[in-house]
């Protein structure tokens, strides 16, 4: 528990010059007010510091609109991301999510080699999954509600920023076990000479899903694919309509 004695000192420690008060407006977005730290002492924990909160979506109009900020001393960082030493309550979670380990039993396998061969007589390259550059690549298949574990090899001299669209991935290690502590991944990188294994759920969306290199130039250079995701049944479509002109 960090009290407003310990905010005070961390101030002077770092020779903070701004506090960025920051909180979270009712649809979620980020909200900051920076202050310079000559306004800012204990009498801000108490009295809290007053701000217009008009401009703020749903808020109250400016005729009603002056607020008080309570700053909240557990929440207190140093901002990396500034030229001069600022303070923003900028909290992240200790405790991440938890989830139940999901059965992989039944997973369907998929085996992904990635490759660049030597160039050609024409001095072009092209980097391939599993023998074919993106544009001569046939879609990999799913049903939706399929579990699949994709095992990714890496035999080119590139590392690979693994990245699959629409879905997260579940790292597993050699024996296919979950590694802990357990996360769903949006890009997992692929090691010069290194394997990973996932487990993707396919669990809605059927429809065109992309896999590929984040890497703009590897994928530009072939290192992309598509999972063709295919609906079990007409109501895994109807989760998939969308207002026209929206995507
Ligand atoms: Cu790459």
């Amino acid at each position: 528990m960090a009290t407003a004695a310990d905010v005070l000192q961390m101030v002077k420690d770092n020779e903070v010059k701004f506090i960025d008060f920051r909180f979270t407006d009712t649809r979620g977005k980020e909200q900051h007010v920076s202050v310079p730290v000559k306004v800012f002492d204990m009498s801000k924990f108490d009295d809290g510091h007053a701000f217009d909160g008009s401009s703020i979506a749903g808020w109250k109009g400016i005729q009603a609109s002056d607020m008080l900020l309570m700053p909240d001393p557990n929440s207190v960082r140093m901002d990396p991301f500034t030229d001069e030493p600022t303070l923003p309550p900028s909290p992240l979670p200790d405790v991440h999510r938890h989830f139940d380990p999901p059965t992989l039993e039944g997973a369907t396998k998929v085996d992904i080699l990635l490759t660049l061969p030597p160039a050609g007589p024409d001095g072009k390259s092209e980097f391939q999954v599993n023998g074919v550059p993106f544009w001569r690549a046939k879609p990999y298949r799913a049903t939706v509600g399929e579990r699949q574990i994709w095992i990714v090899k890496n035999d080119s001299k590139y590392a690979h920023p693994f990245h699959l669209h629409g879905f997260f991935m579940l790292p597993l290690d050699e024996r296919l076990q979950p590694i802990r502590p357990m996360a769903w991944k949006d890009t997992i990188n692929v090691p010069v000479d290194g394997t990973i294994r996932f487990l993707v759920d396919f669990n809605e969306r059927p429809g065109m899903w992309m896999f590929h290199c984040h890497i703009l130039d590897h994928a530009d250079g072939g290192l992309m694919g598509h999972v063709h995701l295919e609906a079990a049944s007409p109501t895994d479509l109807e989760h998939h309509k969308r207002p026209s002109g929206s995507w």
